[in-house]
């Protein structure tokens, strides 16, 4: 038997339509390995203890307690697998590792996911894990599996970190990203709560009346922004799988549990447009009366006049465009590779087809001024004008495996310490927790947040809509009523007071771990890192980055990339986490 585990999922006040969603990667693994012909136990700690919230930090986790997951670990698991995707998790699932080995200590744990992914040396030497599966992790567990079954070296298997002999931490090269995608097994759902996270909203992008199931329809992305972990997780390669297939998965879910609202969580699903024309049109073909979206971004090369139509006929009801910012200076900065002219017709074309369009923006980014924000407000007159629907601006937080984040490190500008590892979830709050822009103070974006936001819906108000701001509010405000999930702006507001209210209740209750601790678990990871960067850059498996980040867009993201994957290293890991 093995045993994977979803851990409970981090929240705090914010203003954002985003919600917890059932966790596409571990439903992956669980189908690779049942495939493979292995028993699976799924503990979904969001899913067996919807209700429970712990103090985390400045938030709470949703979810089991730490200890209810470990009591529920069968007692027959050969290998307990836990995921870990956002970098504000690691501090709780270090935490569940320790729990786990003290229930089974020679259980092998193993961990993967995009954080884990990004910092593996970190995570093992950190933690009381045995492996770090890196990057896309269908093949390789299952190899990992093989290998630990037969008492191989782990050393042949490729894509994983991993505790070697007398107290090192090796790197194994990593492995081909899977290019038959098709073949890939679907996600095992049937050991999740469908109906459950339904009920509870908790479906990642808007709300909808109907089972929600998420959509994984392309892997990985072509471009190298700055500022994204995607290179570095996926490498830079974007692979789509046969439309056709997408469309028999989403009328498996319809017939199965009558599912019929459907977020892709595909980093940028729309590249093609031969590929989005093929999709749609096999959905209006089968006659599917679903609905999906496009929430977490999407680039806006191949939409046009009749791919946005084909979107709106085949049930596309939200999508989200992310340009980051307004001005060209940053786009180029962050190497967005976005046009202002292609967008503003790409979002014409969406609006025309009376698509629900928000956008993203991303201030704060190491290089901005007052001069690149206000960028944004003719921008955003532009965008109002054009008809976009909503538009959310979030702080720029500083991901690892990011050359921005390098380039920031290397700079002595980034600690890993408490407030590190819970900025990134303050992207979405209303005060920034902290700053990397030299030329702005966290007061200053949080004015310019403010004014951007005040800007647009200021904006909105001039057009159509003449109520304006009152008429805002009240959508807002509509939310809370039963069926009042049609606009993003009644997702946020309901959201907020939701978070708000759960953060209030938690405080006043037993924390995931006392305060006194909390602060001491952070001591010396600074140091740790900083001892696993200088090792990468002594044995060249990296090159110090450029401290002007202003000049990022000038490296060649790719290079960077092989050598640290293709290279395979030992470091001696701190006696303490052995
Ligand atoms: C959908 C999504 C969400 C959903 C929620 C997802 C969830 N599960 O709860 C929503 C919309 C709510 C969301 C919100 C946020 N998100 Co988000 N999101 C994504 C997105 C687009 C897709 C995730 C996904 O399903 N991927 C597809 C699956 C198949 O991949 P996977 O999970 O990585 O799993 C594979 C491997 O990692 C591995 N694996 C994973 N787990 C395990 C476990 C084991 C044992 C093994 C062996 C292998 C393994 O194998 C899997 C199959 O190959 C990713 C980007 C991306 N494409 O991954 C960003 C991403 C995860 N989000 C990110 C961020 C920053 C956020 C926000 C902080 C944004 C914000 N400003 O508020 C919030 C935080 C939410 C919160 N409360 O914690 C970052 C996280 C980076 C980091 N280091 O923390 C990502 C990576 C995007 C990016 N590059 O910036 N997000
Ligand atoms: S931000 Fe979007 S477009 Fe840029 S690399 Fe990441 S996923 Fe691709």
């Amino acid at each position: 038997m093995i045993c994977l585990v979803r851990p409970p999922a981090v929240e705090s006040f914010r203003f954002a339509t985003t919600s917890i969603s059932m966790p596409l990667g571990i439903a992956y693994i669980a189908g690779a390995l049942e495939a493979a012909g292995h028993k699976v136990a799924v503990v979904d700690a969001v899913g067996q203890g919807f209700e429970k919230r712990t103090r985390y930090y400045k938030g709470y986790l949703v979810g089991l307690a730490l200890e209810d997951i470990v009591a529920r670990i069968p007692a027959d698991s050969k290998l307990v697998g836990i995921s870990c995707i956002f970098t504000h998790e690691w501090p709780a699932v270090l935490r569940l590792i320790e729990l786990v080995k003290k229930r089974f200590p020679v259980l092998p744990v193993v961990i993967g996911g995009e954080h884990c992914t990004s910092m593996p040396e970190f995570c093992l030497m950190t933690s009381k894990a045995d492996v770090v599966v890196l990057g896309e992790g269908e093949e390789t567990i299952v190899e990992l599996v093989a290998a630990l079954s037969a008492g191989r070296s782990l050393d042949t298997v490729d894509g994983i970190a991993w505790r070697g002999g007398s107290g090192t931490v090796q790197v194994n090269k990593r492995r081909a990203r899977r290019v038959d995608v098709d073949a890939i097994k679907l996600p095992a759902w049937d050991h999740f709560d469908v109906a459950g996270y339904h009920a509870r909203r908790f479906v990642g992008g808007m709300y909808s009346d109907r089972i929600t199931v998420p959509i994984l329809a392309t892997r990985g992305c072509p471009y190298q922004c700055t500022y994204c972990s995607s290179p570095n997780m996926w490498t830079p390669r974007w692979i789509p799988r046969q439309p056709k297939l997408v469309v028999d998965e989403i009328e498996s879910y319809v017939k199965r549990y009558n599912a019929g609202n459907f977020p892709f969580q595909d980093l940028t699903a729309i590249i093609q447009k031969e590929w989005i024309v093929e999709f749609c049109q096999e959905v209006l073909r089968r006659g599917l009366r679903i609905n999906w979206q496009l929430s977490s971004g999407t680039r806006s090369e191949a939409i046009d006049d009749e791919v946005a139509e084909l979107l709106r006929q085949s049930g596309m009801i939200n999508m989200a465009y992310a340009p980051e910012s307004g001005s060209e200076t940053t786009r180029r900065y962050i190497k967005k590779k976005m046009q202002t002219s292609r967008l503003f017709e790409s979002v014409g074309s969406a609006v025309r087809a009376e698509l629900n369009v928000s956008v993203f923006l991303v201030i704060g980014f190491p290089h901005d001024k007052a001069e690149h924000l206000a960028e944004n407000l003719p921008f955003i007159d532009r965008l109002a004008a054009e008809g976009v629907t909503d538009m959310s601006v979030g702080y720029y937080m500083a991901l690892p495996g990011t050359e921005l984040f390098h380039s920031l490190y290397d700079d002595g500008r980034i600690k890993l310490d408490r407030a590190y590892f819970r900025h990134i979830l303050d992207s979405l709050a209303i005060w920034p927790s902290q700053t990397y822009a030299e030329a702005l103070s966290s007061g200053d974006l949080f004015k310019w947040k403010s004014r951007l936001y005040r800007r647009f819906y200021g904006a909105k108000k001039k057009r159509a809509d003449r109520k304006g701001l009152a008429a805002s509010v009240k959508r807002a405000l509509s939310g809370f009523k039963k069926g009042g999930h049609r606009s993003k702006l009644q997702t946020v507001f309901r959201n907020a007071a939701t978070t708000a209210m759960d953060t209030v209740r938690t405080r006043f209750k037993r924390g995931w771990m006392p305060r006194h601790e909390e602060h001491a678990l952070f001591a010396d990871w600074d140091a740790i890192y900083r001892r696993i960067r200088e090792g990468k850059l002594a044995r060249g498996v990296a090159v110090r980055a450029i401290a002007d980040t202003s000049r990022l867009h000038e490296n060649n993201v790719v290079a960077a990339l092989r050598r640290d994957h293709e290279t395979p290293r030992v470091f001696e890991a701190p006696a303490a986490a052995g």
